[in-house]
């Protein structure tokens, strides 16, 4: 290191600590030989999609690690809340939370469902079920919880209320594959829980989803719906769509199954070293696991408070970048301020501070195969470096931005 530290950073200069750009979802890619062999059975067997074997195979898997009675595997998770909430019948008004991927509300939107936004606990990220509670009117069909970062929301909580008010409940469970809540394995909540399996995931199928259900109905009005409703040869039972998962992503999903445990103890111990690295930097916490509880420690989650550390979560960010680091900020700026909810609700913000509160804070770190123990060395070095130099850095940041714009 050199004497003043901000010279050792690259976005004063210094030559970046990364030669190539690190990822926050480079995808875990479990035994190629299984894979590719798969892959040839495929070809040979001329059997690409449409329920093929290796998808019945991975919905017979994936049911049995959710514990759930019925798995409908589908191209990706977006399109599988999209036909539950259809299966479903929801209408008028869902409460979905705002801090989540846009597509937990686009799925509502684009089936003409008003989304409307409720706001998080700011311990857990999830929806406040005392918020919840407020929110539900005479329009309202439903809720759709999500387990944000693996951890599950306060699932009996928002049963409670969906129960009481006759609404039907969905949990958006796209980062809680292979996760439990109070012993559970997610999976089994509400009326149904949709997982996503896309390459960013821990576990993925290239693209992929799934919903999974223990309600026998539901789960037969679901397959039938992603396969345009086709109950047999020329008979049409549903309005339907296309949201099948091909044989290829189903090969790949199975090779990710059968190295899911050493993906787990890859991501545990790339918490553990970023947990024990950024022990006792004022102002940087890091989201934590309950190690009562399975968990797949995904999502590494920093939560930047600069009203300590003197410099903002942007300007770590664009530090990091240029380090070539390419963390993320998610889920920034929430969905209430992205189009076209912006323009629809433009005081939705209102009744969302600690939403608001939570998306100028959130740093998402690299984790998983891809990353190393010496990259992630590097990272909370970094990070330690700028942190504890706050206010200095984030003056000479300011400095340099006036004058390039001078
Ligand atoms: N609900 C929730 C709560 C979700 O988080 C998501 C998806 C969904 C629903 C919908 O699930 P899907 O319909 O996608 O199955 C990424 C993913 O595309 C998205 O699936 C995921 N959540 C979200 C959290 O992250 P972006 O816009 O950040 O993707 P992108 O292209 O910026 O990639 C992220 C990083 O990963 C980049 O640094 C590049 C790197 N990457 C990406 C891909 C695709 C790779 O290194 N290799 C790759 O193959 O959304």
């Amino acid at each position: 290191m050199v004497n003043d530290p901000l010279e050792s950073l690259a976005i004063f200069g210094a030559t970046p600590a990364f030669n190539e750009q690190l990822h926050v979802g480079r995808p875990n890619i479990g035994d190629r030989a299984k894979l590719l062999a798969r892959i040839n059975k495929i070809l040979d067997d001329r059997w690409l999609t449409n329920n093929g074997p290796f998808v019945q195979e991975l919905e017979r898997r994936i049911a049995e690690t959710a514990g759930a009675r019925h798995c409908i595997a589908m191209c990706n998770a977006t399109v599988a809340l999209e036909i539950v909430i259809r299966a479903l019948e929801l209408s008028g008004e869902v409460i979905v939370p705002s801090f989540t991927f846009v597509a937990t509300a686009h799925a509502l939107q684009w089936l003409e469902i008003t989304p409307v936004f409720c706001d998080i606990d700011p311990k857990t990220h999830n929806l406040d079920p005392a918020r919840v509670e407020q929110l539900v009117t005479p329009r309202t069909s439903g809720i759709i919880g999500v387990h944000l970062w693996g951890r599950a929301c306060d699932v009996a909580a928002v049963t409670e209320i969906a129960t009481s008010h006759e609404l039907k409940l969905i949990f958006d469970a796209a980062h809680a594959f292979g996760c439990s809540h109070r012993g559970t394995m997610v999976g089994s909540f509400g009326d149904a829980e949709v997982f996503s399996f896309h390459a960013t995931k821990f576990f993925n199928s290239f693209e992929g989803g799934a919903v999974v259900t223990n309600k026998d109905e539901l789960a037969k009005k679901i397959r039938l719906m992603k396969n345009f409703g086709f109950a047999g040869y020329d008979d049409v039972v549903y309005v339907g769509t296309n949201g099948k998962m091909t044989e290829v992503s189903a090969a790949m999903g199975l090779a990710g199954l059968e190295a899911l445990d050493e993906f787990i103890a890859i991501n545990r111990r790339n918490y553990e070293q970023y947990r024990q690295a950024l022990a006792g930097v004022a102002g940087v916490s890091l989201l934590t696991y309950d190690e009562r509880e399975k968990c797949n420690y995904q999502y590494i989650v920093l939560e930047i408070d600069e009203t300590v550390t003197g410099i903002s979560r942007d300007q770590v960010m664009e530090i990091l970048w240029a380090e070539n680091a390419l963390v993320r900020r998610y889920f920034y700026p929430g969905c209430h301020r992205m189009e076209p909810y912006r323009s629809l609700f433009p005081d939705a913000g209102l009744l969302l501070p600690e939403t608001n509160r939570l998306t100028a804070r959130v740093l998402v770190m690299p984790n998983g195969s891809a990353v190393s123990p010496e990259d992630i060395a590097t990272l909370c070095g970094i990070i330690r470096t700028v942190v504890e130099n706050g206010a200095l850095v984030s003056g000479r940041l300011k400095q340099s931005a006036a004058s390039r714009s001078a």
